[in-house]
This record gives C-alpha cells, structure tokens and sequence, in this order.
C-alpha cells in the first residue's frame, strides 16, 4: 500500500466512525425519547415495538461486522431468530421474549464497542464486502433506515409531543411549475457509488421519450383542491385496485388530517396544527397519489423520469450523483436527517435544484413513483437476497428521493425504496409528470 493508498483508508475509517456515531446518536435520541413502558408498546400494527427495532440495529451490526467483517464470536448467539425481521411479522413482535430496554441498549454498546475494534483492524480491501467499506455503510444505512421507521412510530404514537426541532428553512422564488425534460438515453443506476445497495446496481442505459415533470411536489395547498372538487368521491379518478381501496379504508383525507369546523388541522408528533398549505402534502398512499395526479391532467413519474430528472446533466450527458451535483448532501442542499420534524415549504433548497431546475428531488418526503419493484438488468443479489431480491414483483411501488426522516447516508439520486401502494405511516408524498409532443 502507498501511503497514499493508506491516507486514504484512514479517512474512510474516520468516515465510517463518523456516520456510525450520528446513526448511533439518532437511534439513541429516539428511543431515550420515550419511557420503558413506551419503548416496549405497540403503538400500531404496522409498526415494531422500539425496542424491537433497536435490538434489531444491534443484531444486524453483529452479524455482518462483528461475525463476518470481524470472524469474531458471537455476542449473543441465542437471538437472532428473535431480531429476524422474516421470522415474526411486525404485528407479533410485542408478544416475543424481547431483550427489555436496558438489555437492549447493552446489547448495542457492547457490538458497536467490537465493531470500532473491528473497523481499526480491517483492511477495508480485498474480499467484495469489505472492499470500501461496504459492510460498514451498508449497516450506517440499516441503522439509519430503521431511525426512520422509529421516526414513522413516534408519529403513530398518542400523547405530548417528545421530539422537537427548529423549522425548515422558506420557500424561495420559483421561476416555474414544470420544466421539459427532453427525449434522449440517460444512464440509470450506478457501478461506481461504493455503498450503492445492490438493487441500484448496475448502471444501465434507459432512452426515455420527452416529459414534463413539475419542479416541486404537490403541496397541501394543491391537494386541498383536489379534497374540495370531490375527487375522493369521484371514481373517475381512481384506478380499479384504488378505488377499491378507498372504499375499503374509507379514505377522504391525507393520514393524520382532521376537518375542525370549516379548516383542516393535522397532528404532527404530537402537535395539533392547522395544515400549512405550502407544504409538500404527506402521509398519502399510492392510490391517493395517482388519483390527484389524474384529477389534475398529469400522472406520477415513472421511477426512471424521476431518475433522469434528479441526475442528468444535459450539459455533459453525464448522470449525476445528486441533483446539485456530486457533492454529499449539506443542509444548503436538502431537508434530510431529522434536522427538522417536517417537509419544507415547496420551493425551497434552491441550491438544490437540478440542471433543469427541479426542487426537493432529495430530502423533504419520498415520492411515489408509477413502477414496479424490478431488478435492472444484471442485477446480483448482494451481499443477501432478503434486503431486495425476495420483494421483487410484489404488491410493492417505488418510492424515491427520501424524506426529512431520511439521514444523508441513506439516500441519493439512485436509491430505490418501495412500499406498499396502500401505505401512508411513511413520509411519502409525491409530484406530477406529463408527457410532451415528440418535436
Ligand atoms: C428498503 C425501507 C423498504 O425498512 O423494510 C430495513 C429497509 N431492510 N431492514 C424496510 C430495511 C431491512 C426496508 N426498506
Ligand atoms: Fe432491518
């Protein structure tokens, strides 16, 4: 190894330990957040208890960095089955025989203690896992992926409001509501990000026919319309499977909303507030979105519109790592790591736009998107097929860009989430798109 070879290790070792400890601090402020009978509660059946889901943190450190990164011993042989996500489904979580809250947060000190360990002595070169650290950012994601869903229990949760944050920043000028994107191949995925989960994987080239894509996501504001013109009572806007399911779920409001005299009010972790029209609108389902979409003229975007409109660059042909650029995200550029419990009003993060001039792609809410849950072409199921293989063509749609619950590490212009298309606990709103005339 070159000593520059090896400066270079050392700071992708600070790097790690860095984004290791702000997942760490998260999952920490989330849960000390709440008292033990709290932690252990089920506050829906769509979720875990807390306390399930930070043991879970611990289980899936230990067994890729402690055990396979370290050929360490275990820690805890005897409770894996326990914190195996495809063993118990969410709704029977509460009744196993749980780590209680503080074996839990032991258990998480004493592997996060071994894996600092661990991250001094590797390599961090030679078999695939650990090639650039990808065991390492792969588990930093997994940590900061279940801080979101943790975030997503807290607003599921009854009582006083526990978690605080300052506001997002305002909105800025906008000097359009759609932009063009023109026709053309653009390449989608990616080959070279080093902690790409294997779903991104590999870029590929898709030639896209020209669209128009709105530059903000729909907001509260827009969506009131939508609510006031009839158009939960309107099957004309509906897909069949929708409809279906608005009727089923008696669904006539975004989740969390509630009429109080002539206004709508929202509660939001705890608070109880008039919605604010100006921001992006939240806690939709699939079927809502696509239903506004088609009320107003428009449709969602694919995943791969949304794709081309977040990376590409039509200067250099070239797709980007981010909207702005190939810079990491900074807190100039997206509304992302719970810096603040809300979406942005739309039109802001100017600084964030694309080359085209489309805002919040990244951070604020997750945006569905009109696909499917499929591998690109080439796809290899890595490093194990149950974080994307296994879910492939299922009742899943896509879900792009992350939200505010989202930290910086677990999101870019090429993450792929998917969920659901009647989910609405995840911070997931949407924007439209429409087709243009070939010229
Ligand atoms: C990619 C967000 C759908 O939360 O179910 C967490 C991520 N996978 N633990 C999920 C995940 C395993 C996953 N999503
Ligand atoms: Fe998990």
């Amino acid at each position: 190894m070159t000593s520059t070879e090896r400066i270079q290790t050392d700071r992708l070792r600070e790097r790690v330990a860095e984004d290791l400890r702000r997942a760490r601090e998260r999952s920490t402020l989330l849960t000390d957040a709440v008292d033990d009978d709290d932690l252990v509660r089920q506050h829906s059946r769509l979720m875990s208890p807390l306390v399930w889901d930070l043991a879970h943190i611990g289980n899936q450190e230990e067994l890729w960095l402690v055990r396979d990164v370290g050929g360490r011993d275990p820690v805890r042989h005897d409770i894996d089955d326990l914190y195996d996500a495809f063993q118990h489904p969410r709704a029977d979580r509460p009744s196993l025989p749980l780590l209680n809250p503080a074996e839990a947060r032991g258990y998480v000190r004493e592997v996060r203690d071994k894996v600092l360990d661990v991250l001094e002595r590797s390599p961090l070169e030679g078999r695939p896992l650990v090639e650039r650290a990808f065991a390492f950012g792969m588990i930093v994601q997994h940590e900061q992926q279940h801080d979101e869903t943790m975030l997503a229990t807290h607003q599921l949760r009854k009582g006083a409001p526990v978690l605080h944050a300052e506001p997002p920043p305002p909105a800025a000028p906008l000097p359009a509501r759609e932009v063009l994107v023109p026709g053309g191949p653009f390449t989608m995925g990616t080959s070279a990000e080093p902690w790409a989960l294997d779903n991104e994987r590999p870029a590929f080239g898709v030639d896209l026919a020209p669209y128009w894509i709105d530059t903000v996501p729909v907001s509260n504001g827009d969506y009131l319309a939508f609510i006031d013109a009839g158009g939960y009572d309107d099957p004309r806007w509906w897909s069949e499977s929708g409809w279906a399911h608005r009727m089923k779920a008696s669904l006539s409001a975004p989740r969390f909303w509630e009429r109080d005299g002539d206004r709508w009010v929202r509660t939001r972790f705890g608070v109880v507030e008039p919605v604010p029209l100006d921001e992006p609108v939240v806690h939709v389902c699939f079927h809502e979105a696509a239903a506004y979409a088609k009320w107003a003229g428009k449709r969602l975007p694919t995943e791969a519109e949304w794709e081309k409109a977040a990376r590409w660059d039509p200067a250099s042909g070239r797709s980007r790592r981010y909207p702005w650029g190939d810079d990491d995200p900074g807190p100039q550029h997206a509304n992302l790591g719970q810096r603040h419990l809300r979406p942005a009003p739309v039109g802001a993060y100017p600084a964030g736009e694309s080359p085209l001039g489309v805002r919040q792609l990244i951070g604020d809410v997750w945006e569905w998107c009109d696909s499917d849950f499929l591998p690109y072409p080439g796809f290899r199921a890595f490093p194990y097929k149950e974080y994307s293989e296994v879910f492939f063509r299922g009742d899943y749609k896509m879900l792009r860009g992350g939200s505010f619950g989202t930290d910086a590490a677990a999101v870019r212009g090429t993450f792929r989430n998917w969920d659901h298309p009647i989910r609405r606990q995840i911070f997931a709103g949407f924007r439209c798109a429409r087709d243009a005339e070939r010229p």
